[in-house]
């Protein structure tokens, strides 16, 4: 019989994570953690079975918008397929938000919970999605909701329940602004019957949702972000019925097939506001700063799933001679992976860490400062290192990894959303300046990077956290120099200033967690991945740097002398 190779299975995506499980021991008191430890055992045998196996089955098929019934009655149904419903019950039952908010483990809840998103979210047909929205959501109602809007909502969004369980949509995108929110142009009115709302929303994801916070400019108010009001909406009566908002389509993506994503026409659907009726940005801002953690944690979730399936087809795949497990030139790469990996994961998950402590108001003004600065900034650097991993996973396996029916380009297309939506890059590389500015944020993120990598006793260790040291002063010296550089010299280097930080931070967080492992695991991995990360580029402000002419020219080469369209 000829030959048939066989596909990568997967494990009990817990039990089988070193980086995961090496991380919670270090990081959780003993008892917290022996309290936990079954429950993520247990899910994640489910993670990486009966969850991974339904989202294989039912991978090709998409949300169905049907605007009519049969008679001609505009009804604009969103049907999901039985994965996303079931991922909906799953979510529920399992609290993948309400352990933040239940907050069993104090701090410490926000890290079960978000270790439990992280083995849920390559089984899920990105159904992390909305439960992202809702726990941005419920954060914002717990920061800034009036308390009856927040009892009535909040409740729901928590529900263990299925039957009782919401989820929440974040409206935010429209055409005229998807990164610059305060060109926003819908329109809040006051009626008989409360605020109603006029305009139209761009990308809506995960459109399914029962509610959903969403920006607005009351008539009258003046421009930007500061003349937007934050509104809930709810999106269904209890007729599933979207009274005053009209499903325009559907959009047709690169990745995040499942997710529902749609253009909405809001023609005078009834909404609350949940506040003041300005600063809408400044108000939803807690929504962003959790979805962006979610997409953080996500993000490295990618690169988990990508190499435990690698990893198994290294030892069932044969060429020429022997299992690829036996490859130096593969072993090389999957090592390049995993240091990328096991550096993002402690980025993320350190700013899991400290929002729990904000909740709870168990942070010192410095730490807090750190964490407006870590959150953009782990976004940003995990999402790139999702997407160039997914793609280096793809390729290990060959023509397989191109294969639609193999599962695994979905993890590429999936990935490539991760650097976009919650802000690009640029974005929040920009973000991350204001941030450091408005919050004071720089010093003390140096100093703390500073602190773990210098922590390292073991020489080798010491020589990876040098290249964060030097990659910190880097960023040091460019800040210092900021005001030389101009608007636009600052300007264009803030991504290497945002990535610069991140891999530093990451490294500098590696070589902490490699010198726990080697002294109190008698594991020497981690140190393998903080050695090789700090190999791989870390500085990236020590190049020189072209001038705005020589940039501009090359970047736009034969449209660099058109003017721009529209201006004068
Ligand atoms: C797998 C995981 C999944 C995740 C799924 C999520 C699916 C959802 C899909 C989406 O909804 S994607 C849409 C996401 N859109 C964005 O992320 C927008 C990106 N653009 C930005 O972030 C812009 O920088 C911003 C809209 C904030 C710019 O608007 P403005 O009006 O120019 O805001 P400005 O002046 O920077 O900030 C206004 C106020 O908010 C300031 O406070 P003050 O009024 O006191 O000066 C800021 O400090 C504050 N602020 C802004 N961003 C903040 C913040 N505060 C804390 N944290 C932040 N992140």
């Amino acid at each position: 019989m000829s030959f048939i190779q066989a596909g990568p299975q997967l494990g009990n995506q817990y039990a089988g994570d070193r980086v995961l499980r090496s991380y919670l021991k270090r990081v959780l008191p003993a008892a917290v953690r022996a309290d936990i430890e079954p429950d993520l055992d247990r899910f994640g045998e489910l993670a990486g079975g009966p969850l991974y196996q339904l989202s294989l089955r039912y991978r090709a098929e998409v949300p169905e918008h049907i605007a009519y019934d049969a008679w001609g009655k505009r009804i604009d149904e969103v049907r999901v397929n039985t994965a996303w419903r079931e991922y909906a019950r799953v979510a529920a039952r399992e609290g993948l938000v309400a352990t933040g908010y239940e907050r069993r483990h104090g701090a410490y809840s926000r890290i079960h919970q978000f270790a439990k998103v992280y083995l849920f979210d390559r089984s899920s047909q990105t159904y992390t999605c909305p439960l992202a929205m809702t726990d941005g959501c419920a954060r914002t109602l717990e920061r800034v909701a009036r308390p009856e809007l927040r009892d009535r909502v909040l409740g729901h969004l928590l529900a263990r329940d299925p039957e009782q369980a919401w989820t929440a949509g974040q409206w935010m995108t429209e055409r005229a602004g998807g990164s610059d929110v305060g060109l926003s142009e819908t329109v809040a009115r006051q009626t008989p019957e409360g605020w109603r709302l006029y305009g139209t929303k761009w990308f809506t994801s995960a459109v399914t949702s029962q509610v959903a916070l969403t920006l607005a400019r009351p008539e009258g108010n003046g421009p930007g972000g500061r003349g937007l009001a934050l509104f809930f909406v709810n999106v269904r009566d209890e007729n599933g019925v979207c009274e005053g908002i009209e499903v325009n389509r559907l959009k047709e993506k690169l990745g995040t097939r499942q997710v529902p994503t749609a253009e909405l026409t809001l023609d005078g659907v009834v909404a609350e506001p949940l506040t003041e009726l300005h600063d809408g940005v400044r108000n939803m801002a807690s929504m962003l700063n959790l979805t962006r953690t979610w997409n953080a944690v996500c993000s490295t979730a990618y690169l988990r799933r990508g190499l435990a399936l690698a990893r198994d087809y290294a030892g069932r795949r044969v060429a020429f001679g022997a299992p690829l497990a036996e490859k130096p030139l593969h072993l090389e790469t999957l090592a390049d992976v995993a240091a990328e990996h096991e550096a993002g994961f402690l980025l993320a998950f350190e700013a899991v860490r400290l929002l729990g402590q904000e909740e709870l108001g168990e942070i010192d003004s410095s730490a807090a400062a750190t964490l407006r600065l870590l959150q953009p900034i782990a976004k940003l650097t995990t999402a790139r290192q999702a997407v160039a991993g997914a793609s280096e996973i793809l390729e290990s396996f060959g023509g397989a990894g191109y294969v639609e029916d193999t599962g695994l380009p979905e993890l590429l297309r999936d990935a490539q959303v991760l650097p976009i939506w919650e802000g690009t890059t640029n974005v929040l590389s920009l973000e991350s300046l204001r941030a450091a500015r408005r919050a004071d944020a720089l010093e003390p993120f140096l100093a703390d990077l500073k602190l773990r990598a210098g922590a390292a006793e073991d020489s080798d260790l010491r020589e990876a956290g040098a290249v964060a040291l030097e990659a910190a002063a880097s960023v040091r010296q460019w800040w210092d120099a900021a005001e030389t550089l101009g608007p636009g010299g600052v300007e264009a280097g803030a991504r290497r200033f945002a990535l610069t930080l991140g891999r530093a931070y990451a490294l500098a967080l590696l070589v902490e967690q490699a010198q726990w492992a080697r002294a109190n695991e008698g594991c020497d991995r981690s140190a393998e991945a903080a050695r090789r990360f700090a190999r791989a580029t870390i500085n990236r402000l020590d190049t020189p740097v072209s001038d705005a002419h020589a940039t501009r020219s090359l970047a736009m080469d034969e449209f660099a002398k058109a003017a721009v369209p529209g201006s004068t």
